[in-house]
């Protein structure tokens, strides 16, 4: 890849990370006259190796941004008016302090976008505020992203394992297409395939680069678990599981022997649309492999209608083949120990209650709501009004399911907030926008997130340029408005370099440490002996194939196969008016979600949404490439430009998310959640297509 290094003559150099998403890249930053004038991949870090995406190469427009929010505003009569901190955090007080009163603190709830991921500060800092103030409604895209993977690991092994790829004998990339989202892992792949050294097999209704690679399973979207369930058939059928590590660590293998029974290939095949033959084939290459490892899509199952059932199912996969706690399959990676700033409070949050197994594993809460509750809950004021909204490291209105619901919801409250670098179309409909830092803005803590990638390594994210204006770091506007509050005891710290010495404090591992070694640290090694040292800490102290916990709840104990809410088998009406299979959310390499539109070079690289269509079913609808057609669904319409392609399986169609003027979430319905978690189906969706004039 080239780099952006051109021009940096005599300039600075300092080491840090990119977190323009959540994989977290090593970067060599080059600042001159206090400016970013050069970057390129840090090629000592462990994860992209001196390599960079697009994005990453594009830091020094997006350091240099002329579109930043400057300044505190509140909107006067519909315009933006420049105000100061005082008058802003002062308003956002009295405002709150009065809501609080009238309606409870729980009328008060906090949205937390992607940036939390990514953003440890940012994240620590909201769930104080929370805590402090005393609401239990903060709500994030963990309602949407990952998080139910964690519950799934939870749930079956009593600890999260993350894939260990690089020694894999076989990879299932499993709705992944780390080619767009993740382009370190998707190079390995690539380079191995070609030396000779990986079996590939890629499950996903697109044919993607690896895909072409590999032997491809064109899935029907949302099918995943009648594919899972027919390999666990072939497995057991065929002998192909690892017996002493069933017979030590497992409970429920009889139960799942005779559940899955039912579950032939030759079922899978009507159901999937997957030949039988090639469900045979690929269940042998992965199950007989020395080492295999499957590698999911971040969420492309958990958005599959069955969130955590499909989750789960990946889990008992990979334990039955004995893949777990070695080299090449799942591992543990520890994660560094930082303090927790949350202040526990009794009341639980919104959707605690429709949805347990989301909010609660083994007795342990989560720090959220469930965030696709919160429309409703705020419209229909059940079960209580909800007034005000902060809504940070997010642009909820393009990301979260049915935009226009979104929008009713947020139109309705007293009170909107919005911290972000830009002004994204959530912030828009703030009554106050406040300017915040972005990553190289700031002070933070790196790491390599257990999310297809446990490296046990932690990395000081320097400050690389000042801050433009007045933006401030996301800790900084929690103190500030807590103490405004009267809830300045819980917020003490004065400087970025105070919060990052607190969140370090039990880690072991000090601020000087991190200086003094530029490149980051690995702080532990990954552990493939965790099986007999760490053991798996369910309450049987081994794999859960059968889940009691599920059970009491009231849910498949084994998964079972169920057909997404939405499908043309689960609802064939529906289907005859709306025939084809919706995915959105397809990553582009040029744009995270809804970030980055504004700059040039990636809107010169990809200037639009393009939804892909089979030429087969676009010759069904006179649809050629390049015109314009629009997407319809229950919910909503959109215009956009078609891609004809045979790499998308027929009568599917694939559309990036993101898009103000295409936006994929104005045609998402929050009433198709997974039941148990709650977590959206935004893949496989009923649509049809029509050509524009
Ligand atoms: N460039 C870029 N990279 C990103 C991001 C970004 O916005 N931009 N976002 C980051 C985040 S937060 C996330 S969550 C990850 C997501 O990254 P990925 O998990 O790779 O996500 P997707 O691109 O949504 O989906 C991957 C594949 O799943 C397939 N798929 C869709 N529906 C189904 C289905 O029902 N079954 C199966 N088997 N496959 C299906 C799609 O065709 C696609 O090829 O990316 C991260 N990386
Ligand atoms: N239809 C459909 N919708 C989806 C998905 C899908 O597959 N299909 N994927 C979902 C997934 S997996 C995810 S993770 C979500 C992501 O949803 P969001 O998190 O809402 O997505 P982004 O557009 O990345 O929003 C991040 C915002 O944080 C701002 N920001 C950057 N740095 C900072 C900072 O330091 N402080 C503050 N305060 N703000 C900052 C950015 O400018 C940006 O506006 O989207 C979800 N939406
Ligand atoms: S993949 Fe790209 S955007 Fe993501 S952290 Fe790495 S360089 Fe930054
Ligand atoms: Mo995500």
């Amino acid at each position: 890849m080239t780099t952006a290094e051109s021009g940096t003559g005599d300039a600075q150099l300092i080491k840090s990370d990119c977190i323009l998403c959540v994989s977290g890249c090593g970067i060599d930053a080059f600042v001159k006259d206090g400016k970013l004038v050069g970057v390129r991949g840090m090629a000592e870090h462990p994860l992209n190796q001196g390599r960079l995406c697009p994005r990453g190469e594009n830091l020094v427009e997006y350091a240099n941004a002329p579109d930043r929010i400057k300044y505190p505003m509140k909107k006067e009569d519909g315009a933006w008016k420049r105000i100061s901190w005082d008058e802003a955090l002062d308003t956002i007080a009295a405002k709150l302090t009065g809501i609080k009163k009238e309606f409870g603190a729980h009328a008060l709830a906090i949205f937390c976008g992607s940036m939390a991921v990514e953003n440890i500060e940012l994240a620590a800092f909201t769930q104080r505020f929370k805590g402090a103030f005393g609401t239990p409604n903060l709500i994030s895209v963990e309602s949407i992203c990952f998080r139910i993977r964690v519950v799934a690991h939870l749930l079956t092994f009593g600890r999260f394992t993350s894939e260990d790829p690089l020694e894999s004998e076989c990879i299932l990339l499993w709705g992944n297409n780390p080619d767009d989202s993740r382009f370190m892992w998707a190079d390995h792949m690539h380079e191995a395939v070609a030396q000779d050294k990986l079996k590939l097999i890629v499950i996903d209704p697109k044919r993607t680069a690896l895909a072409k690679e590999g032997l491809h399973l064109q899935i029907r979207p949302g099918t995943d678990m009648a594919l899972g369930l027919a390999m666990m058939n072939v497995i057991i059928c065929e002998d192909l599981y690892d017996k002493d590590f069933v017979n030590e660590c497992t409970v429920g293998f009889d139960q799942l022997k005779e559940h899955v029974r039912q579950y032939t290939p030759e079922w899978a095949e009507q159901v999937t649309g997957i030949p039988a033959p090639d469900i045979r084939q690929a269940t042998r290459v992965f199950a007989s492999a020395n080492s295999a490892c499957i590698i999911p899509g971040t969420c492309s199952l958990a958005h599959s209608g069955n969130a955590l059932q499909a989750e789960r199912l990946l889990c008992m996969l990979q334990a039955i083949t004995g893949n777990m706690d070695i080299k090449g399959g799942w591992a543990m990676t520890p994660l560094v120990k930082l303090s927790d700033l949350r202040i526990p409070i009794d009341e639980d949050p919104i959707g605690a209650e429709e949805y347990p197994v989301f909010y609660k594993t083994w007795g342990k809460a989560v720090p959220y709501g469930q965030a696709m509750l919160f429309p409703d809950v705020v419209l229909t004021e059940k079960p209580y009004p909800i007034k005000a909204l902060i809504v940070t490291g997010g642009n909820p209105v393009l990301t979260m399911p049915e935009s226009n619901k979104v929008r009713q919801a947020i139109e309705k409250l007293d009170l909107v907030v919005v911290i972000n670098p830009f002004m994204t179309e959530t912030a828009e409909m703030a009554d106050i926008v406040l300017p915040a830092c972005t990553f190289l803005e700031k002070m933070g803590l790196g790491m390599v997130y257990g999310i297809n990638a446990g490296l046990p390594y932690l990395l000081l994210r320097k400050q690389v340029v000042e801050p433009p204006g007045e933006a401030w770091a996301d800790w900084k506007f929690w103190t500030e408005l807590a103490r405004r509050l009267g809830l300045g005891e819980y917020f003490p710290w004065n400087t970025d370099e105070e919060v990052i010495r607190h969140l370090l404090e039990p880690s072991g591992i000090t601020l000087e440490q991190l200086q003094e070694n530029p490149c980051g640290i690995f702080y532990d090694t990954r552990k493939y002996d965790a099986r007999t040292t760490f053991g798996f800490r369910t309450p049987s102290k081994k794999v859960e194939l059968y889940s009691q916990a599920l059970k009491d709840e009231g849910y498949d104990p084994i998964p079972t196969y169920r057909e997404p809410g939405q499908s043309p088998v689960s609802t064939p009406e529906l289907a005859r008016e709306y025939p084809l299979l919706l995915i959105t959310g397809a990553r582009m390499k040029e744009y995270t979600h809804s970030q980055l539109r504004s700059m040039t070079k990636m809107r010169r690289m990809a200037p639009e949404a393009l939804a892909e269509i089979h030429p087969v079913t676009a010759k069904d609808y006179d649809i050629i490439d390049g015109c314009m057609m629009y997407i319809e669904t229950r919910k909503g319409s959109i215009k956009i430009k078609a891609r004809v392609t045979d790499d998308i399986a027929p009568k599917c169609i694939t559309i990036p998310h993101g898009w103000a003027q295409a936006n994929a979430n104005v045609l998402t319905d929050l009433q198709e959640r997974d039941p148990v978690s709650g977590y959206p189906m935004l893949k496989g969706l009923l649509c049809r297509v029509r050509k524009a004039d």
